[in-house]
């Protein structure tokens, strides 16, 4: 059994709308460059019309992704009746700092990342530590497709259907000792390539760090991405891999991960350094906990303009309420926001 989740999000192939999850046969085939002869298909690849998969741009696949990807469990999990973000404004508006803090220059600059080779250092309270290449790292799991949606603390929000495995289907296998608690997450510092990481009026201090309890980074929610759109990840979306915890504010999704520690007390993340008072560890999603200086009740879906804004209301633990509220059984979550 590869996933445990509420019948909530766990996805039945009726209830895929038509307009919330498909590429047509042709797209994939352009897009995707690596769906090569006899590569599965997901269920839902033949439908036409226009799609949020329009102009998903041809990849350089690594040759370990092209050959997961013949394996992929499509839908694995889906946002039942919402639309998936059009392609171009999920990697045309992004928050990626190390490329400029403008939405825009994730796009413009982080072609200059080198993805291939990439390796993961896992240190800490594990019983197999090491320097792990990427391929060998995710070779023992399926790669699945999931749907989630992504609320940025910011107060917009996409669905993005994500590629990846389950976290704890790769953290089991470096064995974590009994005295691992959290788990603290690392992006590559490396200035030659990181424009954003040169400008001396930086306020962050790098490498950006993340972290999760060990039982948020085990629950079956959570994913290694690897991709988006039935393709490899665009270099801005956070490539080779990134996490993703879709009932927590986006920040917490770590891009371009090159260490992973398994350690004993709670990790400083970059957010908290920043501004303590306005981003916390735990950084759930919560209509009911404002940031200080907005309103967390309501957000902006994209693709969202002057004169179609699409407001909606956000929603507890982004959606994922039945899956996750037992996380926090007993704690005050205004006091740990
Ligand atoms: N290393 C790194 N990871 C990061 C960020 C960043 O600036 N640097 N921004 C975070 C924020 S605030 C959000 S909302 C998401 C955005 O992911 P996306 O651009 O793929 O939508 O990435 C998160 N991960
Ligand atoms: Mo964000």
């Amino acid at each position: 059994m590869l996933i445990k989740v509420s019948q909530a999000s766990a996805c039945h192939e009726s209830e895929i709308t038509p307009q919330a999850a498909y590429l047509s046969r042709r797209t994939l085939m352009a897009g995707a460059a690596a769906l090569a002869a006899g590569a599965s298909l997901p269920a839902w690849a033949d439908s036409s019309s226009a799609s949020a998969y329009e102009g998903v741009e041809p990849g350089k696949p690594a040759a370990w992704f092209q050959e997961k990807l013949k394996q992929t469990h499509w839908q694995a999990i889906t946002a039942k009746g919402e639309a998936i973000t059009p392609f171009k404004d999920a990697t045309h508006y992004n928050n990626f700092y190390e490329f400029g803090t403008d939405k825009g220059d994730p796009a413009q600059n982080a072609g200059s990342l080198k993805t291939e080779p990439w390796s993961i250092v896992v240190d800490g309270e594990v019983g197999k530590p090491g320097k792990y290449a990427l391929e060998d790292f995710v070779k023992p799991s399926q790669l699945e497709e999931r749907i989630y949606r992504l609320r940025c603390v910011e107060a917009w929000s996409m669905v993005i259907p994500w590629l990846g495995f389950p976290l704890a289907s790769i953290l089991k296998q470096v064995e974590p000792t009994s005295k691992a608690r959290y788990v603290r997450f690392e992006t590559l510092q490396d200035p030659a390539t990181m424009p954003g990481q040169r400008s001396s009026f930086s306020y962050i201090q790098w490498p950006y760090e993340e972290g999760l309890r060990l039982d948020e980074a085990m629950h079956p929610l959570t994913l290694l991405a690897v991709g988006m759109y039935g393709r490899e990840l665009p270099n801005q979306n956070g490539a080779p891999l990134r996490l993703i915890v879709p009932w927590k504010y986006g920040f917490k999704g770590i891009k371009s991960i090159v260490r992973m520690s398994l350690v004993t007390e709670q990790p400083r993340t970059t957010w908290q350094g920043i501004a303590p008072d306005e981003y916390g560890f735990y950084a759930n999603v919560n209509p009911q906990v404002d940031h200080p200086r907005w309103t967390q009740a309501r957000e902006r879906r994209l693709p969202s303009g002057l004169f179609a804004p699409n407001v909606r209301e956000t929603q507890m633990f982004n959606g994922y309420a039945e899956d996750v509220a037992s996380l926090y059984a007993g704690l005050d979550l205004r006091v740990n926001y």
